[in-house]
């Protein structure tokens, strides 16, 4: 046995993914599998580190009970971690509240927390004692600084305290179990390790305040993109000696921006979009990329992407011709026509009229929120589709090139 603990959370075992459009065939069977392949590895890693104990931050299942197939395959890597004599302590979070019996209740090997109080439990680790301390959500929304009733208590050796919590405001996170660093802090634990936020954020150096982040992506959401895996810790004594990503993702999700500037025409955009995509994949160790691309910046292509149904056109063409490794998720352009607007400005020609009203409007954003929404409807094929979820003044500035575009390269007003 290693002086090394794995420190993983926000597992959502067997929950699909959220946000992604059709896939195309054969795909089907690697997304469903993803997170379960992911806690295999993550099983595979702990036999691997020959790591003392392995600690699970909440929401290992994106639902109380989880599915079948997820706790089906929980028991198998439990078991094969107890044959190896490795401890595992879990909490549940906010998806997978501790309302009546734990999935994981009785098996050997484990440990679940209690609900609403935190707990500890001491045991003979490679070099000395160790405390793992944790607790358990009761119930989806809890409101109470779970943070504040943990205490480190008289044991000697390390201490480790298991929390799934919010620190801070957290955009897209719910504001569960809200605490602060200076709260961690002072239970005086060797090592936090945290749950619920899904990007890993190391949030203090000493002690160690770490989200171990999802061990699996969910969605090609900001957060959820890039490695995503757990946290191997080092300890010795009471003292925690260092700590390290592992990456265990089976699907990663990547996003990229390609400018138009220097791109001359189709052939010069798909060879661009390529090259860019060969270096995410490569990056990607083998892994299955689903790639959302942004066109950005300026240039004659501009005429050729706001063109109905182009960009879904060519992100099928591409994804169509690509091997097992990636799937072209999604092509959105905020590019624009190569009109330098200053000098737009200052000219006399309509077009100037138009960006004029534009400039009004971003100055008043519930007038243009308004005008979006109009935008967006009528023109379902456009340039704006696949932007809804941008902010209103990215897509105001593609409204914007939209028209200009249509006058100043279409209309020949040029
Ligand atoms: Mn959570």
């Amino acid at each position: 046995m290693s002086n090394r603990f794995i420190h993983a959370a926000d597992l959502h075992l067997d929950s699909p993914f959220v946000g992604i459009g059709t896939l195309r065939e054969g795909l089907d069977d690697v997304m469903r599998d993803a997170s379960l392949d992911a806690w295999d590895a993550l099983v595979d890693c702990c036999l691997a580190e020959d790591v003392a104990f392995l600690v699970l931050a909440g929401d290992l299942f994106d639902r109380a009970d989880g599915t079948p197939r997820g706790r089906s395959r929980v028991r198998r890597g439990i078991e094969r971690l107890h044959a190896a004599g490795i401890r595992v302590f879990a909490i549940h979070g906010n998806h997978d509240p501790l309302s009546g019996r734990s999935p994981l209740q009785g098996l050997e090997g484990v440990t679940v927390f209690r609900k609403d109080v935190p707990t500890s439990e001491t045991f003979e680790g490679p070099t000395g004692p160790v405390t793992v301390h944790g607790v358990s959500f009761g119930k989806r929304e809890v409101t109470d600084n779970l943070a504040l009733a943990f205490e480190r208590g008289d044991a000697p050796g390390l201490h480790v305290g298991v929390l799934h919590c919010s620190l801070g405001e957290r955009e897209g996170h719910g504001h569960y179990a809200p605490c602060s660093v200076g709260d961690l802090v002072a239970a005086r634990m060797d090592y936090w390790a945290l749950g619920h936020i899904h990007a890993y954020s190391e949030e203090n150096a000493e002690p160690p305040i770490v989200y171990a982040g999802t061990l699996q992506g969910r969605s090609p959401k900001s957060g959820e993109r890039g490695p995503h895996g757990a946290v191997v810790v080092e300890f010795e004594g009471d003292r925690v000696l260092s700590h390290r990503r592992v990456e265990l993702d089976r699907v990663r999700f990547e996003a990229i921006d390609v400018a138009i500037d220097e791109l001359d025409d189709e052939a010069a955009l798909e060879r661009e979009l390529r090259r860019r995509a060969a270096s995410v994949v490569a990056a990607a160790d083998g892994r299955l990329v689903l790639l959302r691309v942004t066109l950005t910046g300026r240039g004659p292509l501009h005429e050729v992407l706001v063109r109905d149904d182009y960009l879904a056109g060519l992100r099928t063409a591409l994804d169509d011709q690509e091997d097992a490794e990636l799937v072209w998720e999604r092509i959105a352009s905020t590019a624009g026509p190569a009109v330098d607007l200053d000098d737009l400005r200052q000219s006399n020609a309509f077009a100037a009229e138009v960006l004029a009203v534009f400039d009004e409007l971003a100055a008043d954003p519930a007038a243009a929120e308004q005008l979006l929404e109009g935008l967006t409807a009528s023109f379902t094929d456009s340039a704006l589709v696949g932007l809804a979820t941008e902010d209103p003044v990215t897509r105001l500035a593609v409204a914007r090139d939209l028209a200009l575009g249509l006058l100043l390269e279409q209309g020949g007003a040029a």
